[in-house]
């Protein structure tokens, strides 16, 4: 299996779970303007879609869209999943949610927004990370241990610090106790990702 991904992109969730699981895995990151891979390869050529993330099968196949690599991944690590079809459901839901709004949400961030644009998106911003927590159920959002939504969380908690936007107690909480375990430090290192000050100053 193969990764594109590009650091701070929510290619980060998937970039994850791969390192977590442990088993060989390659990974090759993207200059996202020049559609240019580190080894100076055509990106375009692995999807003509041209975003990340993109995981490359070991039979060619290649999955795109985060939600449908993120749900591809938990299938085959339950782990990072839910059993049965409500469960299932709930995960789709929840990365729906995040794909479709949140991360949708901050593009005036990264895509030169004025300043009254930002103002507008980073309040919808804190009303959905609001959305997100009213159907926390622990300290993760489905229970004792991470899914693949909350890894997805997790990367929009990180451009939240980014940008400044505000989000609720539980999800710094949740981004401190992600941010902890060995695996996610281990691929923030590979991606050369430095947290915003306003984060490291949480502890
Ligand atoms: N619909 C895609 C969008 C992915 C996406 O926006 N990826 C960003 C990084 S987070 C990207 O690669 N942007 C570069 C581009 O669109 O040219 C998905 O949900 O996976």
């Amino acid at each position: 299996m193969k990764l594109y991904y590009c650091p701070w992109a929510c290619s980060l969730a998937a970039h994850i779970v791969l390192t977590e699981v442990g088993e060989p895995f390659d990974s090759e990151s993207v200059d996202l303007k020049t559609k240019v891979t580190a080894s100076g390869g055509d990106f375009n050529r692995v999807t003509t879609k041209g975003y990340v993330p993109a995981l490359v099968l070991g039979d060619g196949e290649v999955i795109t869209e985060n939600v449908a690599v993120l749900y591809y991944l938990s299938t085959l690590y339950p782990a990072y999943g839910l059993e049965d079809a409500l469960g299932r459901t709930r995960l789709l839901e929840v990365l729906s949610l995040v794909a479709t709004e949140i991360h949708k949400g901050f593009k005036p961030f990264w895509h030169g927004g004025t300043e009254e644009e930002k103002a507008a998106a980073s309040a919808r911003l804190t009303a959905l990370f609001q959305q997100v927590v009213s159907g926390m159920v622990s300290d993760y959002l489905f229970g004792a241990r991470p899914t693949v939504a909350d890894l997805y969380v997790f990367v929009m908690t990180l451009w939240a610090a980014r940008f400044g936007v505000e989000i609720p107690e539980r999800l710094i909480a949740l981004r401190r106790r992600i941010g902890e375990r060995e695996g996610v430090k281990t691929t923030l290192r590979s991606e050369g990702m430095v947290m915003p000050k306003n984060m490291r100053e949480e502890g």
